[in-house]
C-alpha cells in the first residue's frame, strides 16, 4: 500500500523535527495559515444554530434532516469499526473519515443517481451515500481484493491511491458526458495535499477550457500526512480556481446543511452547461492519516481539541433537539441501526476469503499483455516450487 509505506517512511524521517517544531512554534504555525474565517458558507453554526447565506438556501423536511443525521451516525460507526478491525489484525491498514462526515454525507446527499463519482480512499460516507455496501470498501484493506464493488453499479469509482489522478479521470469522464449529451455532472473528490499535484492543475485547466461538467470537491482537513496545508499553498484554496477561470467557493466542511446546498449548486450548474466549481470543504482530520500514522508527533492538541467543538454530527443533532424533530425512539433506533451495521462488518471482514494468489494477474489489461503473462507464468513456477519442496520433505 502506497499510502502506508509512505507515512511510515515520512514520519520516521520527520518525527524529531516535527517534535521540536511542535514545541517550538504551534501559535506561529497558526498565524500563517490561510484565514480560516474567509467567506465561510455556513447554515449551521457549531452550536446547532440555523444562519442563512445570501447566496446558498436550503429548505430540507425533518424526515430529510432526520436522514442526514442517520447517515453521519451509520458513517461514523462505520469508520470507527473498520479502525477497530484494523487494530485487530483483521485489516492492514485504514483511512478513517473521522471529522469529515459532514463534508462527505452533505456532497454525497447532492448526487443523483446518474452523476458519477471519483473518490480517493477516504470518501466512505460517499460510498455511503451512493449505496454501495461498506463491507466492499474493506477487501482491499484488508488485501484480499483490488477494488471490491464494480464501479458502474453505483457510479462510484473505485478508491484512487496515486494522489489526485482521480481528478484527471473526472474530467475526462465528464468530457464524456459532454459529448454524449448527457445532463448529469461528476464529482471529484480530493485533498488539500493533492491539490499541490500536477494532475489537479492539469484537470483544472482542461475542464475550464472544454467547460466539461465536474465539480471539483476538495476536502481541506488541514493536513496531508504531516504536512500542513500552509505547505499547499499562500492563498486559500477555493481562490485557486479563480486563475483558472471557474469559480471556487469554500464552505464550513463540518455543516451538512451548507456541503448539501453548495454542491448541489455546483452540480446544477455543472449540468446546466456553466461548467467546472471548486468547492472546498474547510473541514478537519480528526484521527490520524492512515492506522500507520502517529499524528501526536507533527500536530498540537489544542488543535485537535478546538475542532471537536466543531463536531459535524452534534451541531445537527443540536439543531434537531432544539427544533423538537427529534426524540428518545429516533435516537434509540439510530443506535439499533448502528449496533447492527458494526455486527455486520466484523461478520463479513472475518468471513472473506483469502484471494487466489494468481488473480493480481487479472485485470491488468483489458486484452492481455505477453509481459504479464511471463510475469504469471514465473510466478507460478515460483509458488510450485514451495510444493515441491514440501514434497522433498516428506521423502527425507
Ligand atoms: C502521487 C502520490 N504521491 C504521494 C503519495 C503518498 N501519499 C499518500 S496520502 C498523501 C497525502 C494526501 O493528503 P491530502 O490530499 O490532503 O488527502 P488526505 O489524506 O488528507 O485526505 C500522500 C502524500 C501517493 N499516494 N501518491
Ligand atoms: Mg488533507
Amino acid at each position: 500500500m502506497t499510502v502506508e509505506g509512505t507515512a511510515q517512511r515520512k514520519n520516521t524521517r520527520s518525527g524529531s523535527k516535527r517534535t521540536t517544531a511542535k514545541k517550538a512554534s504551534p501559535a506561529k504555525s497558526k498565524a500563517t495559515r490561510p484565514a480560516e474565517q474567509d467567506e465561510l458558507v455556513q447554515l449551521l453554526t457549531p452550536e446547532g444554530k440555523r444562519v442563512e447565506h445570501p447566496e446558498y438556501a436550503i429548505d430540507l423536511s425533518p424526515e430529510e434532516l432526520r436522514g442526514l443525521y442517520r447517515d453521519m451516525v451509520l458513517t461514523r460507526k462505520f469508520d470507527a469499526e473498520a479502525t477497530t478491525l484494523q487494530r485487530q489484525g483483521e485489516l492492514g491498514l485504514w483511512a478513517s473519515l473521522l471529522g469529515q462526515e459532514a463534508a462527505q454525507i452533505g456532497s454525497g446527499r447532492a448526487l443523483r443517481d446518474d452523476d458519477y463519482v471519483f473518490p480517493t480512499y477516504r470518501e466512505h460516507g460517499v460510498a455511503w451515500c451512493r449505496g454501495v455496501d461498506p463491507t466492499n470498501l474493506l477487501g482491499m484493506f484488508r488485501g484480499v481484493n483490488h477494488g471490491g464493488w464494480d464501479p458502474n453499479s453505483n457510479n462510484f469509482h473505485l478508491y484512487t491511491i496515486v494522489i489526485g489522478s482521480q481528478t484527471l479521470h473526472a474530467t475526462g469522464y465528464a468530457m464524456g458526458v459532454q459529448k454524449d449529451g448527457a445532463d448529469s455532472a461528476v464529482l471529484a473528490y480530493f485533498g488539500d495535499g493533492a491539490s499541490s499535484q500536477g494532475d489537479v492543475a492539469e484537470s483544472f485547466t482542461f475542464s475550464a477550457v472544454y467547460n466539461a461538467p465536474v465539480v471539483f470537491f476538495c476536502q481541506n482537513n488541514q493536513w496531508a500526512i504531516s504536512e500542513p496545508t500552509e505547505r499547499q499553498t499562500r492563498v486559500p484554496l477555493y481562490q485557486r480556481a479563480r486563475g483558472f477561470g471557474f469559480p471556487g467557493v469554500r464552505v464550513d466542511g463540518n455543516d451538512v446543511l451548507a456541503c448539501l446546498a453548495v454542491t448541489r449548486a455546483a452540480l446544477e450548474r455543472a449540468r446546466t452547461g456553466q461548467g467546472p466549481m471548486l468547492v472546498e470543504a474547510f473541514t478537519y482530520r480528526m484521527g490520524a492519516h492512515t492506522t500507520s500514522d502517529d499524528p501526536t508527533k507533527y500536530r498540537a492538541d489544542e488543535e485537535t481539541r478546538a475542532w471537536e467543538a466543531k463536531d459535524p454530527i452534534l451541531r445537527l443533532r443540536r439543531y434537531l433537539e432544539a427544533e423538537g424533530f427529534v426524540d428518545d425512539a429516533y435516537f434509540a433506533a439510530v443506535e439499533e441501526e448502528s449496533e447492527a451495521l458494526g455486527k455486520r462488518v466484523r461478520d463479513v471482514v472475518r468471513a472473506m476469503p483469502d484471494p487466489d494468489t494468481m488473480a493480481i494477474f487479472e485485470n491488468v489489461y483489458a486484452d492481455g499483455h505477453a509481459l504479464v503473462d511471463e510475469e504469471r507464468a514465473q510466478f507460478a513456477a515460483y509458488q510450485a516450487s514451495f510444493a515441491d519442496a514440501d514434497v522433498a520433505a516428506e521423502e527425507n
